[in-house]
């Protein structure tokens, strides 16, 4: 692999870190509420972040997926910066892991024993579509397992596989072939959902709607995985000319504004590489050359070991 793929695996991780602070200041905001025009940029990033970070230094330190690393993991970062604005779910599942609950059982616990669908693993995701993305069975595999340790309900887990496999293609198509029409049908056959597919298929039509109105009336702006993941892919799509333009649009739907622009800034970052991210906001990212490090040091294991 050549290293334009290194800088593929930095700009990924580091164009997440920088769509999520971007987002963070409007998370909440209804559409409409502010111009992307006003937009500052102050570097400071959010759980989507932390838990990202801690997918990589888990995958890092046990040479690819070990579930209970990867939850001690998530546990030992949390009780270190849990002001970071995690939502509420595993917060709740890490102290039932501390009260002694397996970390296998605890995330079947919460919601009334339904598990989550919310869109926390798929925002962590990026770290396994980047040491998996030559190998889809295991990319999804892990996208599963890696969900599951938090996220229990299936439209969760499939939520952190789509994201996943969305990163992984960005990072192996080129720009010149890149077709957005061509790309959404190829994430909605990736998928084994229906209502996944039936939304990245309703992308597709949505391409040309200059309203963001529509957007959030037909893809969704929220929290849960199913009303954030494909707008987060549709807001890459429409915009692969461009990291920057890609993560203004997506905060500019307003709802879950930090993880719409994490998961978008994940995808366009693949694409383009560390140097198609704004090199000003990469100076002002908190922590900046730690994730840079991380990233490399996932390459390396990539590149050095048969994962
Ligand atoms: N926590 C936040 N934002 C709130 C305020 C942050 C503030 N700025 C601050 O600094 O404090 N954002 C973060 O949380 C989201 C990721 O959430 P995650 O990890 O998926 O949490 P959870 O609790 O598992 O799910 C989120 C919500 O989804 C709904 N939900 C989940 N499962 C459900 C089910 N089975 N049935 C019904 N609803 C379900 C609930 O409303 C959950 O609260 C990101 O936005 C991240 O940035
Ligand atoms: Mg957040
Ligand atoms: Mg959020």
């Amino acid at each position: 692999m050549s290293k334009d793929v290194e800088l593929k695996f930095t700009g990924c991780m580091l164009g997440c870190a920088i769509g999520d602070a971007l987002g963070a200041h409007f998370e909440g905001c209804f559409f409409g509420d502010f111009r992307t025009s006003e937009i500052t940029f102050n570097g400071r990033w959010t759980d989507d972040t932390h838990m990202m970070i801690g997918v990589a230094e888990s995958l890092i330190e046990c040479r690819g997926f070990n579930g209970e690393h990867m939850a001690w993991t998530f546990i030992r970062n949390w009780q270190r910066e849990p002001w970071r604005g995690y939502g509420p779910g595993p917060p709740k599942v890490f102290r039932l892991i501390l009260s002694g609950v397996s970390w296998r059982e605890a995330a079947k616990r919460l919601y009334g024993g339904a598990g989550s669908l919310g869109n926390g693993a798929a925002m962590r995701v990026a770290p396994i579509a980047l040491l998996y993305h030559d190998n889809i069975e295991k990319l999804r595999e892990v996208a599963y397992k890696s969900a599951e340790i938090t996220h229990a309900h299936e439209l969760g887990m499939e939520g952190a596989a789509i994201q996943a496999y969305a990163i992984a293609l960005a990072l192996r198509i080129s720009d010149e072939v890149f077709s957005p029409k061509n790309y959404l049908r190829n994430v909605a056959s990736f998928t084994k959902s229906v209502v996944f597919r039936d939304k990245l298929l309703r992308a597709i039509e949505l391409l040309n709607e200059e309203d963001g109105r529509v957007i959030i009336k037909e893809l969704g702006n929220g929290v849960e995985a199913l009303n954030s993941v494909p707008t987060a892919i549709y807001c890459f799509a429409k915009n692969h000319d461009s990291y920057l333009k890609s993560i203004l649009y997506a905060v500019s739907l307003g709802g879950d504004a930090d993880t719409i622009a994490s998961m978008t800034g994940a995808i366009a970052g693949a694409f383009h590489g560390e140097e198609g991210l704004p090199e000003e906001w990469v100076e002002k990212l908190e922590k900046a050359n730690y994730i840079r490090s991380l990233a490399r040091e996932l390459w390396k294991l990539k590149t050095s070991h048969n994962t």
